[in-house]
C-alpha cells in the first residue's frame, strides 16, 4: 500500500514539476501503464518501426557470431537484462544457449515493472524451463550498485532496443558508468543502439500513419487525467515528433491547440497554456558508429564488435569492461 502511495506521490510530484516549468515537460518514463505496453507493443509491429524488427535480424543471424566472442572466455557466467521488458528478443539468445549443453548461466532480467517480471517468468517457465531465471525489480542504477547476482562468476549485461535512447546524453553516460561500476574488467555488455541514418525513415518511425505513436503519446495525458484528477482534453493536444540529424535526436512534444487552462485535481493545481506552446515528452538519440566508441571510451569500455543488421538501421554493439 505504502509503495503505491509512494509510487503515485511521485508520479504527481513529476507532473507539477515538468508543467509548471519553462518549457513544460513531462517524463516518458510515464508512458508505461497497461494501456501505454500495449501500445508500444503495437508501434513496434509497425512497418514504420523498424527498431525490433532490426534487432530481431541481427539476432536471428547473428547470435553465433555474438557469443561466440563471450564464450570464448568463459562458459559460466551470470546473464543479466536492464530492461528486460516481455524479453520476445532476447528469447532468441535464450533458445541459442539453452541448446549447448557446456554453457552455464542464470538468467536475472530487471525491470521496475513487478507485473511485467512476472508475465516473463511465467513464460520463461512454459516455453523454456531450463533456463534458471531470478528476476530483479528494481531501476537499472539501483540493480547496477545492488548486483544481487554477484557470485565471482562474469556477467554479460544485455541493455537492448535502444533504451539507451531514452535518456538524455548526460543520463546516459551515467547510467553507462553505473554499469562500468557494476562490473569487473572482461565483463561483457551488449548495447542496442538505433544508428543515425536518413531522417525521413527516422522521424517516420515516430510519426506512423495509422497514429499509434499519437496515441501512445496522449496517453500519458489520459493516464494524468485518470491517475491524477485531470482534465486534459485529449483533443486540444496534437503529436509533434521532430528530428535533428545534428545531434542525432528524435524529440517528441505534445502542443497545445489553443490558449486553456488545465486541472490537475489530486494537487488542486490549474496549469496554463499559451495557443501552440509545446510538452516535452521523450528523446529517442541516435547515435553514429565514432559517437558509439567515443562513449564506450568515456564510460570505461572497449568496443569488440559491431554486429548490424543488413541495412546498417541498427547495431547491438559488444562492449568489454577495460
Ligand atoms: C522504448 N524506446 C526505445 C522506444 C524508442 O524508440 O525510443 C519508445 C518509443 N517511443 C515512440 N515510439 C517508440
Amino acid at each position: 500500500m505504502n509503495e503505491i502511495k509512494n509510487a503515485s506521490e511521485t508520479f504527481l510530484q513529476d507532473v507539477i514539476n515538468g508543467l509548471t516549468q519553462n518549457p513544460k515537460s513531462l517524463s516518458s518514463k510515464y508512458f508505461y501503464d497497461a494501456a501505454g505496453d500495449k501500445l508500444f507493443q503495437k508501434i513496434m509491429g509497425l512497418s514504420e518501426y523498424y527498431l525490433t524488427r532490426k534487432e530481431f535480424e541481427i539476432f536471428e543471424n547473428q547470435h553465433a557470431a555474438i557469443f561466440g566472442k563471450i564464450l570464448r572466455y568463459s562458459q559460466d557466467f551470470n546473464l543479466v537484462e536492464l530492461g528486460a521488458g516481455d524479453g520476445m528478443k532476447t528469447k532468441i539468445l535464450l533458445r541459442y544457449l539453452r541448446s549447448k549443453p557446456e554453457i552455464n548461466f542464470t538468467y536475472f532480467p530487471v525491470d521496475i515493472s513487478g507485473s511485467v517480471l512476472q508475465e516473463l517468468k511465467d513464460n520463461l517457465e512454459s516455453e523454456l524451463p531450463e533456463i534458471d531465471v531470478h528476476p530483479i525489480q528494481n531501476t537499472y542504477r539501483n540493480a547496477m550498485k545492488e548486483r544481487v547476482w554477484e557470485n565471482g562468476k562474469p556477467s554479460l549485461i544485455l541493455f537492448l532496443g535502444s533504451n539507451i535512447g531514452n535518456f538524455s546524453l548526460n543520463e546516459s553516460k551515467d547510467v553507462l558508468l553505473h554499469v562500468a561500476q557494476g562490473t569487473q574488467t572482461h565483463d561483457w555488455l551488449l548495447l542496442g543502439v538505433d544508428l543515425k541514418k536518413d531522417p525521413s525513415i527516422i522521424l517516420q518511425a515516430y510519426n506512423d500513419k495509422q497514429g499509434v505513436t499519437r496515441d501512445f503519446n496522449l496517453n500519458l495525458l489520459k493516464r494524468i487525467n485518470r491517475e491524477l484528477d485531470a482534465n486534459f482534453d485529449l483533443e486540444q493536444f496534437t503529436h509533434w515528433p521532430m528530428y535533428d540529424p545534428l545531434t542525432g535526436e528524435c524529440r517528441s512534444y505534445l502542443i497545445s491547440q489553443k490558449e486553456q487552462l488545465v486541472t490537475i485535481g489530486a494537487a488542486n493545481k490549474l496549469i496554463r497554456f499559451e495557443a501552440f506552446e509545446p510538452i516535452f515528452t521523450e528523446i529517442s538519440r541516435k547515435f553514429s558508429e565514432s559517437e558509439i566508441s567515443q562513449l564506450a571510451s568515456e564510460c570505461g569500455f572497449k568496443v569488440v564488435d559491431f554486429f548490424t543488421d543488413s541495412e546498417n538501421y541498427f547495431t547491438d554493439v559488444l562492449w568489454q569492461r577495460i
